[in-house]
């Protein structure tokens, strides 16, 4: 069985004291890390202070973005070893956000991925469709498509401790959440991907979420499905009782 996933993703959201808040209010509540994984992705200026602060509970602390080198003349980045050096456990990459404002290509994140693993962070690997592309019926190509780029010269043995986003663009923010059936349906042709990629055994260990306005009323069903092993959730992650809540539903 694979252990659920829930990790908040707080975007450019909250200010340092309500960061340490936040963290504060959550870690004594979490439910067993035996049951599921809790991670909040923050923005990277309170990293060090959060993973200090969350040191002694089971919250693991996420970064939403890096680069692929590990230094370099890039103004404002944020590399794989300076996350390892102040103890980061997971990083998002390919978010549809960092996607569409920042350029960020499907060679670029193979290279992130490849960073992450070298530094023993988790790579949290986005993928998902557009509204035309989900009324033309191209979903599970473009998907497809995506998590080959993301994944391409990896071995088994790697793929089977990521963890993969399936967030399409037309449900991130919106209210509008993909059905559970439908949702469930495009995460069981990733894992079917993986498993033509690899075998059977590594696309039954790697973790996928769905993500996409997932909320404390809709949480349950979408964990009800086989392909779904957590979430991953901007707006109803901001608040400690609906993160809570949602941990809740996954132990
Ligand atoms: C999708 C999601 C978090 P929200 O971006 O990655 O955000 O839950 O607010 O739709």
């Amino acid at each position: 069985m694979r252990k659920p996933i829930i990790a908040g993703n707080w975007k450019m959201f909250k200010t340092f004291e309500e960061a340490i808040q936040f963290v504060d209010a959550v870690q004594d509540k979490l439910p067993s890390n035996d049951k599921v994984d809790a991670v909040v992705c923050a923005p990277a200026l309170y990293l060090p202070t959060l993973v200090q602060v969350a040191s002694e509970s089971e919250l693991a602390i996420g970064a939403q973005t890096m680069h692929y080198e590990n230094e370099g003349a890039f103004t404002g980045e944020i590399s794989p070893a300076q996350l390892a050096s102040v103890e980061v456990d997971y990083v998002i990459l390919g978010h549809s956000e960092r996607r569409e404002y920042y350029n960020e290509t499907d060679e670029a994140i193979n290279k992130k991925v490849a960073a992450a693993l070298a530094h023993n962070i988790v790579p949290i690997i986005c993928c998902g469709e557009t509204l035309e592309e989900r009324e033309a019926g191209t979903t599970e190509q473009k998907v497809a498509g995506q998590i080959k780029a993301a994944l391409a010269r990896f071995e088994a043995q790697q793929v089977e401790h990521m963890v993969i986003a399936y967030e399409p663009i037309w449900a991130i923010g919106t209210g509008k959440t993909a059905t559970a059936d439908d949702a469930n349906q495009v995460c069981g042709a990733i894992r079917a991907v993986i498993e033509e990629l690899y075998n059977a055994e590594t696309a039954n260990a790697v973790r996928i979420q769905y993500g996409g306005s997932v909320k404390p009323d809709n949480i349950q069903e979408l964990l009800s499905k086989e392909h779904i092993d957590g979430a991953l959730v901007g707006g109803a992650s901001l608040q400690p009782e609906s993160y809570l809540t949602l941990l809740e539903a996954a132990a």
